[in-house]
């Protein structure tokens, strides 16, 4: 039997009650606060408490925040700032440390800083990562002295706050120590190192008057990162185009505010004739925009033709250049601050306060305005870059028009290369895109003809990003798969056309098959996104080995499984190596890779697609070794997908 500390009975008051309660809220129900208990979730404990130590640092105090991973998935954060108030709050009549750590969202009302992350998942309250620890510590250094709180099983106190020592005069701020708990996260608690990275790094950025530290110590060989980035979110521009030319010397970079909201704007142009735009507010990314992008959008626009047609460059009856002009090959940094976000869209990371809109727009027009006075070079290259765009954009027209009529009309004018199914149900129907000729007579061959069509590709296909709209239109190898699937493209794509309900990519297992597979994803995310979004697309398997003994013959699809099968089969196996796809004849590519009966079908996801976006430029550079390099230890997203 539990015997019951009298002690903790006696000091059992009303308010300790509603306190378990509201914590066991949080364990019965996580996903109310924090959306997700997967690894997502898992990170998103960790940006909820550095969160705390960044208003700190806004508010004036703090200018070093340290993330350690430590053995056990153990985070640690400590910062240089006031130190949580250590006195009694008045209401509970508990330390206040005390208080913010156990009651829900108590942690707005004792932070000092008048920007509240609370975009999207943000601003939950470290009460809430407290609950779904297995226990956490806090010290707090102030006034000389160290306190130290201890809660476990999700937020039972379990040792009062108490002053274990004294410091120098010199040292203040808070530390705050965790594990997470494997009841609540209980597909994974392993920390992702690189998310930590980027998601500090660009924290960094964001707030230049910040040093971030991050030291991951779980295996012997101790990493380290250290962000500080004065420029801030120039520097930031910069590394987004670290790959690329930029258009000019330095990013532009305007600020300014009205009232307590802070507008922030760095912009560079560059070769590319993508645009990157990304937006914060209060540090959270709001990744589905909102009204300080819009304000941003149309002032760049205005101030652009303004000054095109001042200076005249665009002649008086020209039209005037249209937003996606002006956006061709721009990368642009938005950080807003606002005490009193509201958050619209589906993930809540869409910015809705109107005023924002006005506030931005004015503060960037003036100072681009100025900018473009000042630099008339540089204006000239932007305005110039612009009419080329717009000049590309007519021409892009009339390339899709063609394409369109192609594909409206049936099979009778499908591509030459498409050796189509039999079968007129798309909902059966799946359409092999094939690395190479000599793989796509092994799949033709060796397909099941009624349902499964193959589309071979030759070469690598267009680089999507660097091309231009009309060029990519142009491709061969693209425009065949925009008639194949006859659904249409972009703003006009009607998903119930698409002619095949899996769209599977089937490449080689190698660099080069890596290196098209994500030009195809890259390819889908930008002119498919819905059909992705439908999961229609998939990533074929190809097994790496064939293992043969006597008449016994398997396939290995990883070195794993190739070393359980070599002690399966035991002595005497002959081993073949598949470098390609070409090197199966075509009953072993049915057998292997397209026989729905045994193949193993990896599916795409958006997320997955962005990635691949995502790792496109620096794909694109010109160096090959550091390009291959890249390939071979990124490639792994394709790993991620969902089996089939
Ligand atoms: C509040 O106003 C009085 C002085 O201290 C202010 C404060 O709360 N500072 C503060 C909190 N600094 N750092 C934190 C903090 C740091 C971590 C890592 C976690 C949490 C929940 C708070």
């Amino acid at each position: 039997m539990e015997i019951k500390d009298k002690r903790d009975e006696y000091s059992y008051t009303e308010n300790d009650i509603q306190v378990l309660e509201g914590l066991e809220a949080v364990r019965k129900r996580p996903g109310m606060y924090i959306a997700t208990t997967s690894s997502k979730g898992l990170h998103h404990l960790v940006w909820e408490i550095v969160d705390n130590s960044i208003d700190e640092a806004l508010a004036g105090y703090a200018n070093k925040i340290t993330v350690k991973i430590l053995p056990g998935d153990v985070i640690e954060v400590t910062d240089n700032g006031r130190g949580m108030p250590v006195g009694i709050h008045k209401k509970t009549g508990l330390s206040t440390v005390e208080t913010i750590f156990t009651v829900l969202h108590a942690g707005g009302k004792f932070g000092g800083g008048a920007y509240k992350v609370s975009g999207g998942l943000h601003g939950v309250g470290a009460s809430v990562v407290n609950a779904l620890s297995q226990w956490l510590e806090v010290t707090v250094k102030i006034n000389q002295k160290v306190y130290f709180i201890r809660f476990s099983n999700g937020g039972h106190t379990e040792q009062k706050l108490t002053e274990i020592g004294t410091c120098s005069v010199h040292e203040h701020g808070t530390t705050v120590r965790f594990k997470p708990d494997p009841l609540i996260f209980q597909e994974t608690t392993v920390y992702d190192y690189q998310t930590i990275y980027d998601r500090l790094q660009e924290l960094a950025f964001l707030n230049p008057f910040l040093k971030i530290e991050l030291i991951d110590e779980r295996e012997e060989y101790v990493k380290k990162a250290e962000f500080e980035y004065e420029g801030g979110i120039s520097e930031y521009v910069l590394f987004l185009d670290k790959d690329s030319k930029p258009l000019f010397e330095k990013p532009v970079h305007v600020k300014g505010s009205e009232g307590d909201i802070m507008c922030e704007v760095a912009l560079q142009y560059n070769n590319d004739y993508s645009s990157h735009i990304y937006s914060f507010c209060n540090n959270v990314n709001t990744q589905e925009g909102g009204t300080h992008e819009e304000g941003f959008r149309m002032a760049l626009t205005r101030v652009i033709n303004n000054y095109a047609k001042s200076k005249n460059f665009l002649k008086k009856d020209d039209e005037n250049l249209k937003p996606e002009d002006v956006r061709e090959g721009l990368t642009a940094i938005i950080s807003v601050r606002h005490p009193n976000p509201q958050y619209e869209g589906q993930t809540k990371t869409k910015l809705g306060n109107s005023e924002v809109r006005r506030i931005i727009s004015n503060i960037f027009s003036s100072q681009f305005d100025r900018y473009l006075l000042e630099n008339p070079d540089v204006a000239r290259l932007i305005v110039e870059k612009a009419i080329v765009a717009s000049r590309a954009r007519a021409a892009a027209v009339k390339a899709r028009e063609a394409t369109r009529k192609k594909s409206s009309l049936e099979s009778a004018n499908m591509p030459e290369k498409l050796t189509d199914c039999s079968s007129r149900n798309p909902e059966l129907n799946e359409i092999y895109i094939v690395e190479g000729d000599s793989a796509g007579g092994s799949a033709k061959s060796g397909r099941d003809p009624k349902h499964q069509a193959i589309l071979p590709l030759r070469g690598k296909i267009l680089n999507v990003q660097k091309a231009r709209e009309h060029t990519i239109f142009d491709n061969n190898e693209i425009k065949a798969m925009i008639t194949a699937f006859g659904c249409g493209i972009g703003d006009e794509l009607d998903i119930n056309k698409l002619r095949y309900h899996k769209i599977v990519i089937m490449t080689d297992a190698d660099v080069d098959g890596a290196h098209i597979r994500i030009l195809l994803l890259t390819f889908f995310y930008r002119f498919f996104r819905e059909v992705i979004e439908g999961g229609y697309i998939y990533v074929a398997q190809p097994p790496l080995f064939r293992i043969q003994k006597g008449n016994t013959i398997k396939y290995a699809y990883s070195d794993k499984q190739l070393e359980q099968l070599k002690a399966e089969m035991g002595e005497k196996v002959s081993l073949q190596r598949y470098k390609g796809l070409g090197e199966m004849d075509a009953q072993q590519l049915w057998e292997t890779t397209m026989n729905p009966q045994t193949r193993t079908l990896l599916q795409v996801n958006i997320d997955n697609a962005m990635e691949a976006d995502k790792y496109f430029e620096m794909l694109m550079g010109d160096e090959v070794e550091p390009r291959k390099r890249y390939i071979m230890e990124n490639a792994h997203f394709v790993k991620n997908l969902d089996i089939v």
